[in-house]
């Protein structure tokens, strides 16, 4: 189905600040420490606690990493896959995530998890509530990287009404206040190329989870 348009610039609300661009300026070392990461865990599709494989890549870095599997969702110290620790959160990664959050004007962000999500032309990410961090009051800085996505962001409630969001290699999205529990989710990723990621898209979201 073909939109007419799509509402890209709208204001999102208190609460969520749409940073654009703003990965670019260190996107050589986000993307070295993010080849680095995938080598030492590497993505792989989770199932859900209903018993679905999610058509979503994942893995994670830094002290706790977000997993699911039949017995729910949770944060773990270690891979499930190796039984060791998550690969360290690389310098590059805290660095870039504690500006965007200042930026924001969320100062003092220190992210110990760090979900690393890879889509594939066809993958999404169905509405959900980001809701397994201890401390609300902190954000989730989400940096998009590799081909466009369109972000559904919803509200308080599933039932909410929802805006449609492009996102863009090198956007930052700084979610917290207000909006830190609203749904939302990724659209059905259309097939394109990137000169970096070639014809995938991957989002780091950074959380103080522990
Ligand atoms: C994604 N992001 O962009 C999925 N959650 O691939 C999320 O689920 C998300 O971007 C919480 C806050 C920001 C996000
Ligand atoms: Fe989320």
């Amino acid at each position: 189905m073909t939109r007419l348009f799509e509402d890209f610039e709208v204001p999102l609300g208190e609460g969520v600040a749409m940073l654009r661009g703003f990965a670019l300026a260190e996107e050589d070392a986000v993307l070295a420490a993010l080849e680095s990461v995938t080598g030492a865990a590497p993505f792989r599709h989770m199932v859900t606690p209903g018993g679905f494989r999610m058509s979503v890549g994942m893995t994670n870095c830094g002290a706790l990493g977000w997993v699911s599997d039949r017995s729910g969702y949770r944060y773990a110290p270690c891979d499930p896959e190796t039984g060791k620790p998550w690969p360290a959160m690389p310098h590059a990664f805290a660095a870039l995530s504690g500006r965007a959050a200042a930026a924001a004007g969320f100062s003092g962000f220190e992210s110990d998890a760090c979900l690393i999500n890879r889509y594939a032309p066809g993958a999404k990410l169905t509405l959900h509530q980001d809701r397994n961090e201890r401390d609300f009051s902190q954000p989730i800085v989400s940096v998009s990287l590799g081909i466009p996505a369109v972000f559904l962001f919803g509200g308080e409630h599933r039932s909410s009404p929802i805006r449609r969001v492009r996102l863009e290699h090198g956007d930052i999205v700084v979610w917290g206040g207000p909006a830190r529990l609203f749904y939302h989710g990724i659209a059905p990723l259309k097939e394109a190329a990137h000169p970096r990621l070639g014809g995938c898209r991957v989002n780091l979201t950074f959380r103080r989870a522990g």
